[in-house]
């Protein structure tokens, strides 16, 4: 979109998505730019980093800010994350809780953080599609009235995108009239070097259990150009040795499932034809060393 089709009185604003891990802030926020920004999965603790979503249309930009799921920390990778979702909680111009159940202690410490919070939050039901009727959607509800003065209630599907647009509607009520914050073309923040790595770890948390796919992170060391093909060289990292070998599997099987996955969904999502090739690497504790989460990009303090 041209600049000059913007109408005069333009508004824009953040929008911070919050909550338990696993209850469906990265497959909302892809739903609403309609591409694959975050990845997703059915195991908590997925999402790692702060993820912009940028929604721009004539009329405005909203800017939508995907978080780690808050939890309770066992690592210092663990703290990095509940850090990186409470900084998404202040300062914006709307907030959004999201749940996929009723309300129970995990739910009600994270309600306790938007007391010091300026900006409308929202709360957001998720997963209604699992859900058998309009009176499982009431007793959710329900259970939060009271809790916090919420300025909307919305039942949603991230999944089906059932009433997301309702939501999108309501936010442009929270938006401030001025210029966007990013060219009207550009979707997220993300690097392409930061989505292929996260592509990587996606089909990892997909095919490995339990402790695995929370020991893992994913670099992509260098590419580069060899005979006409886009040769990405990538480590996968775990903590020891009996994950190195599960990861690599009998007769390097396992890697290579990952990798024939990754690659395919990369070249699809970036529409460029690359070559991908993986290394497994131990560093033992790796999730409470600075130097290492540093390294990996997760601590950005100095
Ligand atoms: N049935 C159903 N499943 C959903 C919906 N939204 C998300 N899910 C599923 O819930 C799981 C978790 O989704 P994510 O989007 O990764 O959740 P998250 O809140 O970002 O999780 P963290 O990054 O770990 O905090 C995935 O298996 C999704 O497919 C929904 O509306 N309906
Ligand atoms: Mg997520």
């Amino acid at each position: 979109m041209k600049l000059n089709t913007m109408k005069s009185n333009f508004k824009s604003g953040f929008v911070s998505i919050v909550g338990k891990p696993n209850v469906g802030k990265s497959t909302f926020l892809n739903q609403i730019i309609g591409s694959k920004i975050a990845i997703t999965s059915p195991k908590p603790q997925t999402t790692r980093n702060r993820i912009l979503g940028i929604k721009t249309t004539e009329d405005y930009q909203m800017v939508f800010v995907d978080t780690p799921g808050i939890h309770k920390p066992l690592h210092q990778l663990g703290k990095i994350l509940d850090d990186t979702a409470y900084s998404a909680i202040q300062g914006m111009d709307a907030v959004l809780f999201m749940v996929d159940k009723e309300r129970s202690f995990a739910e009600d410490q994270i309600i306790k953080l938007f007391n010091a919070v300026d900006s409308p939050v929202y709360l957001v039901i998720n997963k209604i599609d699992l859900l058998k009727s309009k009176a499982d959607i009431d007793k959710i509800i329900m259970s939060y009235l009271g809790a916090f003065p919420f300025k909307g209630f919305f039942p949603i599907s991230a999944k089906e995108a059932t009433n997301t647009d309702k939501l999108i509607e309501a936010l442009k009520e929270d938006l401030q009239e001025g210029y966007p914050f990013f060219d009207c073309d550009q979707i997220s923040n993300q690097t392409d070097f930061q989505l292929m790595s996260e592509i990587i770890r996606e089909k990892v948390l997909y095919k490995t259990q339990e402790e695995v796919p929370h020991a893992v992170a994913v670099v992509i060391e260098h590419t580069e150009m060899n005979d006409g093909v886009y040769e990405v060289h990538a480590t996968i990292v775990v903590e020891r040795p009996t994950q190195k070998q599960i990861l690599i599997g009998k007769g390097g099987s396992m890697l290579k499932e990952i990798g024939t996955e990754a690659r395919k969904e990369i070249n699809k999502i970036l529409d460029t034809k690359i070559h991908l090739i993986l290394f497994v690497k131990v560093k033992k504790d790796w999730r409470n060393r600075p130097s290492d989460l540093k390294a990996f990009g997760y601590d950005k303090s100095e």
